[in-house]
């Protein structure tokens, strides 16, 4: 019989793609459970063509379920994961509770496909949406010049937190729409948009923000420490140095990562081109002189990481400079969950 995969979270921004997705990628599955919290229980969603009704997040609804991929809060998935594991399923978790685990494999299955297989717990992280996003482009790189530092600054669209944060963009835009003054004077955007943030620190409509997530030590946010420290789990460096800097804009979808790679070796350009051209989940687009580069815009609603700008750096012959964007609900959240979860119930060869 074929394997049946649960989907916790399924009514939010991301289990909402990953129905989409389940719809249009090779169906290896039997059943789709679809389990939310109480509030979203009862409703009816599409996922492959069927209806299908969210049940709630009880023990027993893990019962007789091969695979369970959680897209909840961090303590969600703290509490839930190991009842879901007790029952018998392998959990493919999307939140940052385990991902930093040594005894929980963070899998990119573009990158470190065997590590499915590693997870004493029953459990595989799945990385934050600006780590994955970039580190797609950065793991060839890494293979043909070897890896020693990361500096990046990162520019998230507002759906990285969640339907909230999409609502209050788009509630925002709707305030300061057509007034052609807006943004010439100090404090007129925040008058204008007044206390309704979202989830967001300040406004987003006509503004940037250099903030994700929340404070972690000596000034960074939790978002830049997940950047780093995921980084190094994913491609086994553990003392790779990384400074990040994360920036919200105002972007529905698509996280863009600006990255300033330092190499053991001298790198040359058209080299990382043809490493990138010839890398799975990646799409080369790299010709200014056509105004072709990546961008949330064209990548939204695609799978691959799209890179460009691609330079070596002027001033350190072992430096590249490079663009990536992708969007953060598919290869950033849902779409590697989905790989993961085809990796863990694949067909064997028998040794
Ligand atoms: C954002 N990257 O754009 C975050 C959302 O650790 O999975 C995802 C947080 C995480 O706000």
């Amino acid at each position: 019989p074929q394997p049946t995969l649960a989907v916790v979270g399924a009514t939010g921004a991301v289990g909402t793609v990953l129905c989409d997705l389940l719809s249009a990628r090779r169906n290896v599955w039997g059943e789709i459970r679809l389990l939310a919290s109480a509030r979203s229980v009862g409703r009816k969603v599409r996922c492959r063509g069927e209806e299908l009704t969210v049940g709630a997040l009880t023990p027993e609804a893990f019962d007789g379920v091969d695979v369970a991929v959680f897209d909840v809060p961090d303590e969600v998935a703290a509490r839930w994961a190991p009842i879901a594991v007790d029952r018998g399923a392998v959990v493919v978790d999307n939140s940052a509770a385990f991902r930093m685990d040594p005894a929980v494999p963070l899998v990119v299955p573009e990158i470190n496909p065997d590590q499915v297989d590693h997870r004493p717990k029953g459990i595989i992280a799945n990385a934050n949406c600006t780590t994955l996003t970039m580190i797609v482009a950065i793991a060839p790189l890494h293979r043909e010049y070897g890896l020693r530092e990361l500096v990046l600054a990162s520019y998230q669209a507002v759906s990285g937190a969640g339907q909230a944060g999409v609502d209050a963009l788009h509630r925002q835009l709707g305030k300061i729409a057509g007034d052609r003054v807006l943004g010439s004077r100090p404090g007129d955007v925040r008058q204008a948009v007044g206390d309704d943030l979202g989830p967001f620190p300040a406004p987003l409509a006509l503004n940037v923000v250099p903030w994700a997530g929340s404070l972690a030590d000596h000034g960074w946010s939790s978002e830049e420490m997940k950047v780093r420290n995921e980084s190094r789990k994913i491609l086994g460096l553990p003392d790779l140095k990384v400074s990040a800097t994360c920036v919200r804009v105002p972007v529905v979808t698509g996280h863009s990562v600006a990255v300033h790679a330092v190499f053991a070796t001298e790198v040359d350009a058209e080299g990382a081109r043809e490493a990138l051209r010839n890398a799975p989940g990646v799409i080369l687009v790299d010709d200014p002189a056509a105004g072709e580069f990546p961008m949330p815009i064209d990548a939204v609603g695609t799978d691959p990481s799209w890179v460009g700008r691609i330079r070596r750096a002027v001033d350190d012959p072992r430096a590249l400079d490079l663009f990536v964007t992708g969007d953060n609900l598919r290869k950033g959240a849902a779409l590697n969950t989905a790989q993961i979860a085809e990796l863990v119930v694949r067909p064997r060869t028998r040794s």
